[in-house]
């Protein structure tokens, strides 16, 4: 690299990511490949539309990169292309969930989200962003002491509220999603089931979560957690009578977008086929293995885990325990020092504050990209019970 400044920077990050446990939940490591194909010409080409049907002329490899994208999302969830229609120049899973709603809810109807302390996302109708402005939010939390989602507290919410679009999914909700019962709860009150499968794509496509696809009007996800691609996202929304397709793709170009990041869009596809074959299968299953044993040797240890354990690659942990641990704020610095990356997360029902909430947040998805296995998983959790507790 010419740019010795930027190099030097981007050198240093390298390190910094090799010399630490990452066990952020959102985050992951991706193959060469993929970061080739980020770093490849296809960022110079301007490609505003469709395949074969671009402003712009000279896109005819382009349309090609974009198409296979599209095919490969279709077949890694096993859905045919009469039945669902893929938009894959979605930047990230904030724009894209903003772009979904935009296309397919009117303006100041209501959307229905897990709250955020609870496990769920900005985007899910926060008041703080634009989704809980520009639409009504009606927010859930979990039912009590079991931590749990309560499907009858959504149903009678639902029926009261009746709200135009319900968004199933989560960003630090450790337990599966029963995706059957919220197809029930959208049939109830009329409204489209939008399901954010941001955390635990990559778990689908291995066989270690439950599928959204067989209840679902739409299904966003983002391509770099447990799907382990790059920066972006895709969107796929039902074909049907209700036009759902040409809704969205009319809303993200000219709607809200420009040019498509068609580096980005090849990279996707690489990841795609990568999580096609049978190694990314066994890689999910250790992802969900190796949480749920790091949440169970953290439980001997002592610590709260939120709803008692995980059937997924995400745990939720009560570091400040009514006074008698740390917040998760300091927990966060603690453990950071001693090279373990975590973040800070509110936990059900959080009586402390969103800057400095009682909980942190772990994910198993980049250690097991590196290969760790359960017997590094007690480990990490035993190393972490020490710093913890100041020993
Ligand atoms: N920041 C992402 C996460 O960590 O879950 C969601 O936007």
């Amino acid at each position: 690299m010419k740019d010795k400044q930027v190099e030097k920077l981007i050198k240093a990050e390298d390190k910094r990511q090799k010399s630490v446990v990452n066990l952020i939940a959102s985050e992951n490591y991706v193959s060469r490949d993929v970061l080739a194909a980020l770093g490849s010409t296809l960022t110079n080409k301007y490609a505003e539309g469709y395949p074969g049907r671009r402003y712009y002329g000279g896109n005819e490899i382009i349309d090609k990169v974009e198409q296979l994208c599209i095919d490969r999302a279709l077949k890694l969830f096993k859905l045919k292309n009469t039945d669902w229609h893929v938009n894959a120049q979605l930047l990230s899973g904030s724009p894209a969930n903003f772009a979904l709603y935009s296309a397919l809810v009117p303006l100041g109807e209501k959307i229905m989200g897990m709250k955020l302390t609870s496990g769920g996302h900005l985007t899910h109708g926060h008041p703080l962003s634009m989704t809980g402005k520009l639409w009504k939010p009606v927010q859930f939390e979990l039912g009590g002491e079991s931590e749990v989602i309560d499907y009858d507290a959504l149903m009678e919410i639902a029926k009261k509220e009746k709200p135009a679009i319900i968004v199933a999914g989560f960003t630090a909700y450790p337990r599966t999603v029963d995706f059957k019962k919220f197809r029930e709860i959208a049939d109830a009150c009329g409204a489209i089931l939008h399901v954010d499968m941001s955390h635990f794509a990559g778990l689908v496509a291995g066989g270690a979560y439950p599928s959204p696809f067989p209840h679902a009007d739409s299904v966003m996800t983002t391509t770099h957690k447990s799907l382990r691609g790059p920066r972006q996202a895709l969107l796929f929304v039902k074909k049907d009578e209700r036009g759902f397709d040409k809704k969205l793709d009319k809303m993200v170009i000219p709607g809200l977008f420009g040019g498509p990041h068609e580096n980005n869009i090849a990279a996707v596809a690489i990841a795609l086929n990568e999580a096609s074959k049978p190694e990314f299968k066994k890689y999910a299953k250790q992802v969900v293995k190796n949480a749920q044993t790091l949440a169970k040797e953290l439980k001997k240890l002592g610590w709260h885990i939120i709803s008692g354990g995980t059937d997924s690659h995400l745990i939720l942990m009560d570091t400040w325990m009514d006074g008698a641990g740390v917040s998760g704020s300091d927990a966060s610095k603690k453990l950071e020092k001693a090279g373990i990356i975590v973040n800070m997360n509110t936990i059900p029902g959080d009586k402390r504050s969103v800057m400095d909430p009682s909980g942190i947040r772990l994910g198993t998805c980049a250690e097991t990209t590196r290969g760790r296995k359960e017997k590094d998983m007690i480990k990490i959790a035993q190393k972490m019970d020490k710093i913890l507790r100041g020993k």
